[in-house]
């Protein structure tokens, strides 16, 4: 660089030097610096594809239940952390997941807040949830919602431990800015309803015939809790017997039972089934997705990673990364993403990749 093109660079440079302290010192910032960041041509999760082997997992929430108890923690819960997220409590950029123990004779207090809540079961027998007044009893890829809002208490009064997947949308709320909470009166609410009552009116191929119109709050929320295992499995195993999906094998959502829409506006849960021997295609949507493995055994491909798949497994597929499984004996996976809120903002997208190897 020659000495006449530095003196006349020092003055602009001089000059920009000056535009950005006084840019600053405004509140201002240029977005020349940042708008390959902000406008990518495909999203860039910074969250990573993770798996939490169950066979790991397990001990180490046993060993939370010597430390404190569910009263004391309010919830025993062990945050599932991404680390491309780190000290964010979040396991998709969007999502918050968490495994949680009740031991028998412990209780987690009756409380509620705007974050709304979805629970797989993991382990247990017969454990409950109560949410606005009813009971809800907990089993092994149970289905368990807790809508914004609503009332909630866990207890177990079996006479085995109880673990769960808890899927909430903590960092969707906190984007938001939209997060309140309160606890409740006692420990445990009062139970308004006989078991299963709502199970029954809005479980079933019927509805109430005079159900009154629901509005705001209580219309987007499913009046169905509780969506038992038996009934996804049953529904799994039969359409699996029909056709196959080249990138889900059989994939479904679990429906809101008066609207057909997704049962909570935020967050989403679903249910897959790969059988044994089959092996999808690559696949990539926005919604970044929890999975927990219910039954079989298989391996997932996410991006470049291989994750071997047995029951109780939780992995992690960040937004846009393409997923393929294969399956070794039949493969039941239960997930949660935030596709309703996508969707609803018009901004969810998927990708069916024709050729296997590596995507884009
Ligand atoms: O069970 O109510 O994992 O409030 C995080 C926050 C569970 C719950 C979590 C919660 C709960």
């Amino acid at each position: 660089v020659s000495a006449t093109a530095n003196s006349t660079l020092e003055p602009l440079l001089d000059a920009e030097r000056a535009f950005r302290a006084d840019l600053c010192a405004a509140q201002l910032s240029p977005l020349w610096d940042v708008m390959g960041l902000l406008v990518t041509p495909a999203p860039t999760s910074p969250a990573l594809p993770h798996h939490w082997a169950y066979e790991l997992l397990r001990p180490i929430i046993f060993r939370s239940a010597e430390i404190i108890s569910a009263e004391q923690a309010e919830r025993r819960v062990l945050v599932l952390e991404n680390i491309g997220l780190p000290g964010r409590s979040s396991i998709t950029h969007s999502l918050y997941a968490g495994i949680q123990l009740v031991m028998p004779g412990e209780s987690a207090r009756c409380h509620r807040h705007s974050q709304s809540a979805l629970r797989f079961v993991m382990e247990g027998e017969g454990a409950f949830t109560n949410v606005n007044g009813e009971r809800l009893p907990m089993y092994p890829g149970d289905l368990i919602l807790t809508p914004s809002w609503a009332w909630h208490d866990h207890g177990n009064e079996s006479r085995v431990p109880i673990v769960w997947l808890d899927g909430l949308d903590v960092p969707l709320v906190g984007l938001l800015d939209a997060s309140f909470s309160e606890g409740g009166a006692q420990v445990q609410q009062p139970i308004m309803r006989p078991l299963g009552d709502n199970e029954v009116r809005y479980g079933t191929n019927m509805l109430p015939l005079d159900d009154a119109p629901t509005q705001g709050i209580a219309s987007v929320a499913s009046p169905l809790l509780r969506y038992p295992y038996e009934k996804t499995r049953e529904t799994l195993l039969q359409l699996a017997k029909s056709e196959l999906s080249k990138w889900h094998g059989v994939r479904m959502r679990f429906a809101h039972p008066t609207t057909g829409d997704w049962p909570m506006p935020t967050m989403g849960p679903f249910a897959q089934m790969i059988p044994a021997g089959f092996v999808t295609r690559n696949y990539q949507s926005t919604d970044g997705s929890v999975f927990l493995v219910a039954e079989g055994t298989g391996i997932v491909n996410v991006g470049d990673r291989a994750f071997q798949l047995v029951r109780g497994d939780v992995f992690v597929v960040p937004s846009w990364m393409p997923r393929r499984f294969a399956a070794t004996v039949d493969l039941i996976l239960l997930a949660f993403s935030d596709r309703p809120a996508q969707e609803r903002l018009g901004l969810w997208r998927e990708s069916l990749i024709e050729r296997s190897g590596m995507p884009q």
